[in-house]
């Protein structure tokens, strides 16, 4: 039993094309109607379109990444028991169209955060990056967020005053820009003043209240989702830490154990991502595959590589601090036991040879995660050789 094999697709403006993803291998596809609003429903209309193009392409739509939680639903305020509805009935539209595993993640605001996304690497193909003095420089000195020095030591203010010295006024415009990109729409310059907006709307909530929030959710979609045969998979945070002052709850095997406790089901369920989880150095990741491998029901595969000084970097998906040996091992032992495929997409990739030229999305861009997903399949394929 191997993985499914799958890439993610942006939709027909990504500039990675469905048969691009057909040729590197794959047989499945994880998209998201992008173009709905979070909250409003998916119709069916709408959902069998683009599953369509998918099939059209000769491949299936394995997993929908991201069915998005209206940020209402994650404080509780406003509209959000119209938008728990709306989001049961895009479940049972998913499911009158047989797509049956549905990724969404519950971080407020923001989905992800670097600073830099075109960090060179020796050979001269780009990464992802996250550099700590860099991420509190944009945080105290260019979006300014009040009472963010309560967050930092003063120490880690100096170094992070020092790095903004450094830096020109073109590489203090590009941090701004990619700090914010992990923000829903983010194709727009936010000012920031838009985005110690969105931030003061959590001012009041913390932790123990957001997983209140997502606990009551769970309780409200989780049984839905049973009854339609849906596999509900969250997302761990990227990176798995509070940041700007926004509670985080998905970031540790603590977390991972209390959503699974909150709404007991086969239906709730986890997005396994290496990356984010492998941030942590405490996160003991095939640990983590042994003891919840019966609720992961999507995986992402991706290699950091992080230094003392809280900084990482997304490495080559066979290099890094993950072990990726051990962690597709677990794996391979997950679904023999659970007699199922589990779709796996390589997530991310660096930016090199030909896409260097090209504009795709951060970390999506076609080569690298063809690379990333040859050397996972190979290396699959001699543990699975192996066990025979
Ligand atoms: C980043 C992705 C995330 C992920 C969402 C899932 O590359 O892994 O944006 O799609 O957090 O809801």
């Amino acid at each position: 039993m191997s993985m499914e094999q799958t890439m993610r697709w942006f939709g027909p403006n990504d500039p990675v094309s469905l048969w691009d993803i057909r040729q590197a291998g794959c047989s499945g596809v994880v998209t998201a109607l992008h173009h709905i609003p979070p909250g409003e429903i998916w119709t069916v209309t709408e959902i069998n379109r683009r599953k369509a193009m998918i099939e059209a392409a000769g491949m299936r739509w394995s997993v929908v990444e991201s069915l998005p939680v209206h940020e209402d639903i994650k404080r509780q305020t406003g509209d959000f028991t119209r938008f728990i509805e709306n989001y049961k009935t895009s479940l049972q539209n998913l499911a009158k169209c047989g797509i049956t595993v549905i990724t969404y993640n519950f971080m407020p605001v923001m989905d992800w955060m670097r600073t830099d996304i075109a960090y060179v690497m020796p050979d001269g193909s780009r990464a992802l990056y996250y550099e700590r003095n860099a991420f509190i420089a944009f945080d105290l000195y260019l979006l300014k967020r009040p009472g963010a020095e309560k967050d930092y030591t003063e120490k880690e203010m100096a170094a992070a005053r020092q790095r903004l010295h450094e830096m020109s006024d073109a590489e203090k415009e590009t941090l701004f820009h990619n700090a914010l990109l992990g923000l829903p729409g983010s194709d727009d310059r936010f000012t920031p003043e838009a985005v110690l907006a969105a931030l003061g709307k959590y001012a009041h909530i913390n932790a123990q209240q957001l997983r209140e929030h997502l606990f009551h959710f769970l309780r409200e979609v989780v049984p839905i989702a049973e009854s339609l045969g849906l596999s509900l998979a969250i997302h761990p945070d990227d990176p798995p830490y509070p940041l700007l002052g926004l509670p985080r709850i998905v970031s540790t095997e603590a977390d991972l154990e209390a959503i699974l406790r909150a709404a007991p089901s086969p239906a709730n369920g986890l997005c396994y991502c290496t990356g984010s989880l492998g941030v942590r150095a405490d996160n003991d990741l095939p640990g983590i595959i042994r003891r919840h491998g019966d609720h992961i029901h999507f995986i992402h595969l991706r290699n950091i590589r992080r230094d003392q000084n809280g900084n990482f970097y997304e490495a080559d998906h066979l290099d890094g601090n993950v072990d990726m040996y051990a962690v597709v091992t677990e794996l391979t032992r997950v679904m023999q036991r659970r007699n199922i495929s589990l779709p796996m997409r390589p997530d991310h990739g660096h930016q090199m040879l030909d896409d260097l030229q090209k504009t795709t999305y951060p970390g999506y861009s076609a080569i690298g995660r063809l690379k990333g997903l040859a050397e996972i399949r190979g290396l699959e394929y001699g543990i699975l050789q192996q066990q025979r």
